[in-house]
């Protein structure tokens, strides 16, 4: 007897064991529990980030809070137009590039903000106007991103540039009056100056389905259906206290663009609704998979632009904030993006030439190839030269500009002269090319380029 009920109990604990196993198995397989934003958001294949004073990384209070739970960060004001090109064509990174440092050595990503907006211009930039400014604009775009290239997870190319209100249109300003083309110009320069970088359109006032964000629809959907390199979408997101019930809706619409979407700046009024609208922007995020990730516009209430809102998920003394529990919970519950996403368009323009044309069997020396990116008084153009059947040890590429055209500033390659007869040679690290292997170097000018053709020698 002794012995059966023995062997009872055994059996009983194996299958115990067994049920216990099984659900642990379901558990993990289900949901998961991350005890910091930013696990439960890499879990689930997001960023959570926060927006940074680079003055505050030597507080140790805000660097402790900061490094536990965000892996990513977005520089508040150090990246802006004022603070990097304070004079024009004096370029200042020591904020951009300490808050990049950090980011390095901490595991983050780094959101880029902003490269043009009206506000937070230069003195010099504000005094400016017409083709002057759109270079000048252009230019800005270039350094910047050309400075940061490959450190950069997105940056918001164009901040705001839509009017509040029910017109859906261009906000009036001294960019737009340069030209309605100014936002795909920027777009593609700062394709140009990093092929990597996500690039973003970035506006608040956008938290539902209304005529604002209705405008900004109607651009992105434009730039996808004309081959502007556009990637994704900011929702600011400065929230008062109530949510709008089309939150998520207007977020999956633009994402059915073909574009990522991700809430930039993310702050909320206080009052008893603070944690439930934190809860549920986050739950919108988590149920639309092209939504890649959250960013709140400071990390503690006293690091706010919003002062007595109390708007951000620590309080001043860095004890978590209800809103923060639910913010860990909604990331803990959401779904993971899918490891398969479906396939991105072709993030080049169609209308770019192909790279090795058929037709035009690779040269025993090189190839190039030009595409233009034009608007009155200025151009920035982007070259792509293939290596022919023996490849190269060094390439030089010529043009001939017409009268009028100068070459005002050139990346991945060295100029000789501006007009007339110019010509770029490689840089060091892409003069070397294998068999039919590709690189691209670009140029930006002043006039128009129209109608050129490249010539390349190889050596
Ligand atoms: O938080 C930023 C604050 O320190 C600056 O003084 C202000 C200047 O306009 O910009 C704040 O950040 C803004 C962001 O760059 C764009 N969206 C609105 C943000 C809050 O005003």
């Amino acid at each position: 007897m002794n012995h059966r009920r023995a062997l009872r109990a055994a059996v009983t604990i194996a299958v115990t064991g067994a049920l216990a196993a099984a659900m642990t198995m379901t558990l993990t397989s289900t949901a998961s529990a991350g005890t910091t934003l930013r696990a439960s958001a890499a879990e689930k294949g997001r960023y959570f980030g926060a927006a940074v004073a680079t003055g505050k990384l030597s507080t140790s209070a805000y660097t402790t809070i900061l490094n536990r739970e965000f892996n990513s960060v977005v520089a508040e004001n150090e990246m802006k137009w004022d603070a990097t090109e304070p004079q024009q064509g004096r370029f200042s990174y020591t904020g951009g590039d300490r808050l990049v440092s950090h980011a390095q050595a901490n595991g983050m990503s780094v959101r880029g903000h902003a490269l043009l907006w009206y506000q937070q211009q230069p003195g010099w930039a504000q005094n400016m106007s017409g083709s002057a400014l759109r270079n000048a604009a252009i230019n800005h775009v270039t350094q910047v991103a050309t400075h940061f290239r490959g450190k950069i997870y997105a940056w918001d190319v164009v901040n705001e540039a839509f009017a509040d209100g029910n017109s859906g249109a261009r906000r009036d300003s001294n960019l737009q009056r340069t030209g309605n083309d100014w936002i795909e110009a920027a777009f593609r320069a700062a394709r140009a100056a990093d092929p990597g970088a996500k690039l973003c359109y970035n506006d608040y006032n956008t938290d539902g389905i209304n005529a604002k964000s209705t405008g900004i629809y109607n651009m992105v959907r434009d730039f996808k259906s004309r081959g502007v390199p556009i990637d994704c979408v900011g929702f600011q997101s400065h929230l008062g206290t109530s949510l709008a019930g089309d939150y998520q809706a207007n977020l999956q619409r633009f994402a059915d663009l073909g574009v990522d979407v991700q809430i930039t700046e993310l702050d909320v009024m206080t009052g008893g609704n603070q944690a439930n609208i934190y809860g549920a922007v986050t739950r919108a995020c988590m149920n639309v998979s092209r939504c890649t990730g959250i960013t709140t516009w400071g990390v503690r209430d006293c690091d706010s632009w919003r002062g007595s809102d109390n708007a951000l998920l620590f309080d001043c003394n860095g004890n978590k904030k209800a809103a923060y529990t639910n913010v860990l919970n909604a990331l803990n519950a959401g779904p993971a993006i899918p490891t398969d996403p479906p396939t991105d368009p072709p993030t080049d323009p169609p209308t770019d030439p192909p790279t090795d044309p058929p037709t035009d069997p690779p040269a025993v020396g090189c190839s190039a190839s030009v595409s233009l990116n034009s608007w009155t008084g200025g151009f920035v153009a982007t070259v792509k030269v293939t290596a022919g059947s023996t490849g190269t040890s060094g390439w030089n590429v010529g043009f001939t500009l017409p009268s009028g055209a100068s070459v005002t500033n050139t990346w991945s390659a060295t100029a000789s002269g501006s007009t007339g007869a110019v010509r770029f040679a490689n840089v060091n690290y892409n003069g070397r090319l294998g068999a039919g292997q590709v690189t691209e170097f670009g140029f930006q000018g002043t006039g128009s380029a129209s109608g050129v053709t490249p010539t390349c020698t190889a050596s």
